[in-house]
C-alpha cells in the first residue's frame, strides 16, 4: 500500500469557489454556508494542496472590503506557502452578463465586461498567478437568430487581441488559457470543445500566449473523450492548463470530485499527463448539495487522493514486464516510427508490393492490452 499523502510537489491546485460551493442548484437554495477564502487557503493547505485559483467575485465581490480582504488572503499566503497559480473572470454571475460578456450583444455589456478581465489580470499578476482562464460559460445563445456567430468570434478575437496586447505591455508573466464547454448555462456556448478553441486560438493576433484549460466533464458532456482531447492539445503545444473532475457521459455539467464518473478515462488521463505535463493539477469540482461543511474537505482530499491512487497504478502499468509485451504485440510504439523511412521518396512506397489480406490477417492483441490496463485499474496486478 503506497501513502496517497499529498505533498506540495505534487502542485494539486484548487479553485476557491470549488471548496466554496454552497450547493445551489437551478432547484434549490444553498445548503452550505459561505467560506471565507482564508479558511479555504488553509484547510486546503492542511489537506496538502499547493495553491489556490479564483475568480474576482469569489475573492474581492465587495470594493468596499476589497484592501482588506487582499491583506487577510495574502496573509493566509504567506502563513501556509500556498500560491495563487491561477485567476479567472466571473462574466456569468451578475444578470448583466445574461447574453454573455466578452460577445454580448450590448457593446457597452461587452466594455464593462473587458474592464472587469484588466482589473482582475492586475490582481492576477499582483498575486503571482501565471494563468489566466477564461471560461464564456455565457458566451453563446439558445436561439438561432439572436447571435451572429462570426460577429461573435471577431469580437472574442478582438478581446483576446487586447488583453495579449495588454499583458505584454505590462510585461506580466501571465498566460491565457481558454476553457471550452458545449452548453450550459447557455443553450449553445462558443467554443464547445478543445478542438474548436485551438482552432480559434490560431487566429489570434499573439496565440503564443493563449492556450487551453480543458475540462474533463465539459469534454465528456459533448460525447468527447477528455484523455485524447489533452493528448492533441499537448500536440499542439496549447495544454496550459487543467480542470480535473468527474462526470458520467453526456449529461448536465456535474463536476463530480476526480475519480468519480468515468474513472477508466481518468486513468487514461492520468497516463496522458504525466512526463508530458508539469502544470498544476488544478480541480475544478463542486462538493455535491448532499454533503456538510465537513463532507467538503472529504471530497477535496478524495480528488488528490483519487490522482495519486491512479498516477501509482499508471506507473505500474507501465513497468509491467506483461504490459510491456503486450504493447510490442499491439504495434503501439510502431506508430512513433515515421511512415518514410530516412531517404526514402513516394516512388519507393509506390513500387513496394502489398499482400493486403496477409496484412489484415495479423492480429493486435489491443484486448489483452487493455485487460492489462484494467486489471491493474481493479487492483489485481
Ligand atoms: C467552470 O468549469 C469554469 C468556471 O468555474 C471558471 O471560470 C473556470 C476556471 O477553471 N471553470
Ligand atoms: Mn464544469
Ligand atoms: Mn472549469
Amino acid at each position: 500500500m503506497t501513502d496517497y499523502t499529498p505533498r506540495k510537489e505534487d502542485k494539486f491546485s484548487f479553485g476557491l469557489w470549488t471548496v466554496g460551493w454552497e450547493g445551489v442548484d437551478v432547484f434549490g437554495t444553498a445548503v452550505r454556508a459561505p467560506l471565507d477564502p482564508v479558511e479555504a487557503v488553509h484547510r486546503l493547505n492542511d489537506l496538502g494542496a499547493a495553491a489556490v485559483s479564483f475568480h474576482d467575485d469569489d475573492l474581492v465581490p465587495d470594493d468596499a472590503a476589497r484592501q482588506h480582504q487582499l491583506e487577510r488572503f495574502g496573509k493566509a499566503l504567506a502563513e501556509t506557502g500556498m500560491v495563487v497559480e491561477m485567476a479567472t473572470t466571473n462574466l456569468f454571475s451578475h444578470p448583466v452578463f445574461k447574453d454573455g460578456g466578452l460577445t454580448a450583444n450590448d457593446r457597452s455589456v461587452r466594455r464593462y465586461a473587458l474592464q472587469k478581465v484588466l482589473r482582475n489580470v492586475d490582481l492576477a499578476a499582483e498575486l503571482g498567478a501565471t494563468t489566466y482562464v477564461l471560461w464564456g460559460g455565457r458566451e453563446g445563445a439558445e436561439s438561432g437568430g439572436s447571435k451572429n456567430v462570426g460577429a461573435a468570434l471577431d469580437r472574442y478575437k478582438e478581446s483576446m487581441d487586447l488583453l495579449c496586447a495588454y499583458v505584454r505591455e505590462q510585461n506580466y508573466d501571465i498566460r491565457f488559457a481558454i476553457e471550452p464547454k458545449p452548453n450550459e448555462p447557455r443553450g449553445d456556448i462558443l467554443l464547445p470543445t478543445i478542438g474548436h478553441a485551438i482552432a480559434f486560438i490560431n487566429d489570434l493576433a499573439d496565440p503564443e500566449i493563449v492556450g487551453i484549460n480543458p475540462e474533463v466533464g465539459h469534454e465528456q458532456m459533448a460525447g468527447l473523450n477528455y484523455a485524447h482531447g489533452i493528448a492533441q492539445a499537448l500536440w499542439h503545444g496549447k495544454l496550459f492548463h487543467i480542470d480535473l473532475n468527474g462526470q458520467h457521459g453526456p449529461r448536465f455539467d456535474q463536476d463530480l470530485r476526480f475519480g468519480a464518473g468515468n474513472l477508466r478515462e481518468a486513468f487514461w488521463t492520468v497516463d496522458t499527463l504525466q512526463g508530458r505535463y508539469d502544470g498544476f493539477v488544478h480541480f475544478d469540482y463542486k462538493p455535491p448539495r448532499t454533503e456538510d461543511a465537513e463532507g467538503v474537505w472529504v471530497t477535496a482530499a478524495a480528488c488528490m487522493r483519487n490522482y495519486l491512487i491512479l498516477r501509482d497504478k499508471v506507473t505500474a502499468f507501465r513497468a509491467d514486464p506483461d504490459v510491456v509485451e503486450a504493447l510490442a504485440a499491439a504495434r503501439v510504439d510502431e506508430l512513433s516510427q515515421p511512415t518514410l523511412a530516412a531517404g526514402e521518396t513516394l516512388a519507393d512506397v509506390r513500387a513496394e508490393v502489398f499482400d493486403p489480406d496477409a496484412l489484415a490477417a495479423r492480429g493486435l492483441a489491443f484486448e489483452q492490452l487493455d485487460q492489462l490496463a484494467m486489471e491493474h485499474l481493479l487492483g489485481v496486478r
